[in-house]
């Protein structure tokens, strides 16, 4: 088995140093901000239309089972960049971790390689990126208009436009003015379609015409599920009608908001010409209860997929820039959201749960002569994998103390195993109130553990209730898959080493029965 593996690590090594740089495949990694799998055409969306995102899934894989380890931004870049769990990275939650840009990274092995590397866009992890060749980032969350960017020299600038588009003609230039003779990994972070949901001019007003039809779990009452019952991520309660809706009663309070004061004179015309009519219509109309939640629904909706479309039109716009520079043949794409998204759902907006909606992500990679067209993957990959992934198609050694797997074994052999249980941990305890938990998933099963805010345990049958309502944990009848997620759980705790977690079970809850 060893002298296997030698061999293996060997050939990987030959295979990297033989080919001629240029022929190396060149990666772009495509990562947006809380865009859900509900909002893309590719996932069979009832909301929206998404060309240019569905033509990656198109033309490479449709991942139908991809999720993340800690459904957050900062942490889920963490880990896409490390190919490790928080817990090994250190950065845990977006509230009080900084990234440690001196330990290793994907992007780091491929620079020593030979690579150009860039990450332009939302980065998000509080220190600046190490290890690449170029970037130019925002500063922390970003503005959705003129955005702010920080580059290598430490320099702020302000650039004009909105940020999908400045994003994308940053990573253009990028693209314009790289060495040619060398293959390139280049990240481009978007900021769509990130809380307050704010559009470009040019799409405002694109959905008025339509209806969206509420989740049939949007009146959620909780029930067997205490910690869903603390949060505060409701549309009804948490959405603010001036702040995320744009609904202000005064221009003065409209001017307090920065992302708004900072438009110019043309953009504010616009976006004041589009929302004052509809705020004077929501005062005619005098609602309350359910029928002003459901009109913030609507909104919601509305702006959130005005953002996503502007997101869409901009990577059309990337995978039209690989096409007229005879780059498609060559290059490696992979489109992920940080993680997944509530359109509604449970009642809410925003992630973190371990519950589907925010624990899957979108992801889809189009690798041309690898990858037949219209694949589509039903196997368990994570974020932790896209780290372990993209160093094997670059045919560099993928270092042992990555904890993600390639999942390019399973696109070439249809028969190869993929995993079959999933590990999650969530440790945020701020925003939102929602409680920090861990759990895992199987095929069938999800068994989470949650801890601090609320402590307790829930089981849910994915096959009977797919929308994960009846927690059944403790229930007659399920003792014995009970016992056998228990023994799952630990042995995944042991693997990863979450010393954290294996404190937590120790402790009590492990015999629960
Ligand atoms: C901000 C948002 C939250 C969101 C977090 C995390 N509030 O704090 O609603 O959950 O980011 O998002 S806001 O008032 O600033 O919009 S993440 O994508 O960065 O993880
Ligand atoms: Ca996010």
């Amino acid at each position: 088995m060893k002298f296997l593996q030698r061999l293996f690590v060997c050939v990987g090594l030959a295979i990297a140093i033989d080919l001629p740089a240029q022929q190396r495949p060149n990666i772009l990694l495509i990562v947006s901000d809380d865009h859900a799998y509900q909002a893309i055409s590719a996932y069979g969306s009832r909301l929206t239309q998404t060309p240019a995102i569905d033509r990656i899934a198109k033309e490479g894989v449709l991942f139908k089972k991809a999720y993340v380890t800690n459904s957050i931004c900062g942490p889920s870049r963490a880990v896409i960049l490390t190919g490790k769990y928080s817990h090994k990275n250190g950065f845990k939650d977006n509230e009080n971790s900084r990234f440690d840009g001196s330990q290793n990274t994907f992007i780091k092995e491929l620079t020593k390689s030979g690579y150009q590397t860039a990450w332009i866009g939302k980065w998000h992890l509080e220190t600046v990126p190490q290890g690449f060749t170029y970037w130019q980032i925002l500063p922390g969350q970003g503005q959705y208009y003129n955005p702010d960017f920080i580059g290598m020299d430490s320099s702020r600038k302000r650039m004009d436009g909105y940020v999908s588009n400045v994003i994308e003609d940053v990573a253009e230039q990028w693209l314009d003015q790289r060495d040619t003779s060398r293959p390139f990994c280049l990240v481009i972070g978007h900021k769509a379609t990130h809380r307050t949901w704010m559009p470009d001019t040019t799409d405002l007003g694109r959905f008025d015409n339509v209806t969206f039809p509420l989740p049939h779990n949007f009146y959620d009452n909780y029930e067997s599920r205490p910690a869903a019952a603390v949060q505060d991520m409701t549309i009804a309660k948490t959405m603010r009608m001036d702040y995320d809706l744009k609904m202000f009663a005064i221009e003065a309070a409209e001017n307090k908001e920065g992302s708004i004061s900072r438009m110019n004179a043309a953009q504010r015309a616009k976006f004041d010409a589009y929302y004052k009519p509809v705020y004077e219509d929501l005062q005619r109309r005098n609602l309350s209860g359910n029928a002003l939640t459901e009109w913030k629904y609507q909104r919601y909706l509305r702006d959130y997929l005005s953002t996503a479309a502007s997101l869409d039109r901009n990577i059309g716009r990337t995978l039209d820039y690989l096409d007229k520079h005879g780059l498609t043949g060559n290059t490696v794409v992979i489109y992920m959201s940080d993680q997944g998204f509530y359109m509604g759902e449970h009642g809410w907006f925003d992630k973190r749960w371990m519950y589907e909606e925010s624990f899957r992500t979108p992801m889809m990679m189009r690798y041309p002569g690898v990858v037949k067209p219209g694949t589509v993957n039903e196997n368990f990959v994570m974020n932790l994998d896209i780290a372990p992934t993209v160093l094997q198609v670059a045919g560099v050694a993928i270092p042992h103390d990555m904890q993600g797997k390639s999942f390019l074994p399973l696109l070439k052999n249809r028969k190869a195993k993929g995993r079959e249980v999933m590990y999650y941990h969530y440790y945020e305890n701020g925003e939102h109130s929602v409680s920090p938990h861990f759990g895992i998933r199987t095929a069938r099963y999800k068994l989470i553990r949650f801890y601090t805010r609320v402590n307790g345990w829930e089981l849910y049958d994915l096959q009977k209730d797919p929308a994960e309502t009846h927690n059944r944990f403790g229930q007659k009848g399920y003792e014995k898959i009970t016992g056998v997620l228990m023994k799952q759980l630990t042995a995944q705790v042991k693997e990863y080493e979450d010393q954290d977690a294996a404190a937590i079970l120790g402790q009590s809850g492990k015999k629960a029965f």
